[in-house]
């Protein structure tokens, strides 16, 4: 940890370039195309495994056909020509039965005024795929993130799927108890942020000044009824989150 601060995985149908590395950032993206997320590891956290039976679709007409690694260095001094950070892969030519897929939900319109003592962002979508089984998920803010929880709602009843300081190592953590998400529940994400300490507004966007609002689910599904990336950016509304257990607007220790 003292060298690579964190690692993501990307699945792309092509990267952004032929290089066998460049900087990201700058001039080259990740992907030409959509970046899929498919692993985040941080700061000496805990391997995340995956179940026994469940993997990632690539290659052939899955639309991953490269996998790029993007590595956030904290201090390079460690290294010094040798570079050691990586992942291993454990590839199988045969189908997994169960296939492992990512749902992400982002806020596209969270606002923190200046001084805020506390904003919620809030994202709800209706669930209309076949059953997913949540096993990890990982939270995403920048700076003013206090507390990222997501949950399941089913006939009412709100049920975690996951709740963490988004201040912690970005890692995906492993979901507590098992549980499925199943067509006609809707599936629910807080961020709280403070804008204390602020002076001008804060709104979502790409630098560290600016403020994201992300909950990953990674789950596992019936790989006949694969679909392995599922987004949710619909804004919460506010009757609906009046039934948020109150521990999401608990701030969780670091
Ligand atoms: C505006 C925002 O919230 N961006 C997030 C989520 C995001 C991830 C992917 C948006 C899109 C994606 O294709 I993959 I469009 C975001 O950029 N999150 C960062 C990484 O880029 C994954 C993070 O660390 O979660
Ligand atoms: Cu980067
Ligand atoms: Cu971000």
């Amino acid at each position: 940890m003292d060298t690579a601060h964190h690692m993501l995985l990307f699945g792309c149908k092509l990267p952004a370039t032929n290089d066998n590395y460049w900087a990201c950032g700058n001039r080259y993206g990740t992907c030409l195309d959509e970046a899929k997320i498919m692993y985040a590891w941080a700061r000496n956290a805990p391997p995340t495994r995956l179940p026994a039976g469940v993997g990632f679709r690539v290659g052939g007409n899955s639309g991953i056909n490269y996998i790029v690694l993007q590595v956030h260095y904290g201090d390079i001094h460690a290294f010094r020509g040798k570079n050691n950070s990586s992942h291993k892969y454990h590839f199988s030519h045969r189908e997994n039965p169960l296939i492992a897929g990512i749902y992400l939900l982002m806020s596209e319109n969270t606002v923190i005024p200046p001084g805020a003592k506390v904003v919620n962002g809030d994202i709800a979508c209706p669930y209309e795929e076949a059953v997913i089984h949540p096993f990890a998920f990982r939270t995403h803010t920048h700076q003013l993130g206090q507390v990222v929880s997501g949950y399941r709602i089913r006939d009412g009843q709100w049920t975690q799927i996951g709740r963490q300081s988004p201040q912690l190592p970005q890692a995906f953590y492993p979901v507590e108890k098992p549980m499925d998400i199943k067509y006609g529940d809707t599936i629910a994400a807080r961020c709280v942020f403070t804008g204390k300490g602020r002076t001008t507004v804060t709104q979502i966007g790409g630098t560290s000044q600016d403020e994201m609002c992300n909950l990953y689910i990674m789950y596992y599904m019936d790989a006949q009824y694969a679909k392995p990336y599922m987004f949710c950016t619909k804004d919460g509304s506010p009757k609906l989150f009046k039934h948020i257990p109150p521990e999401a607007n608990i701030p969780i220790p670091v």
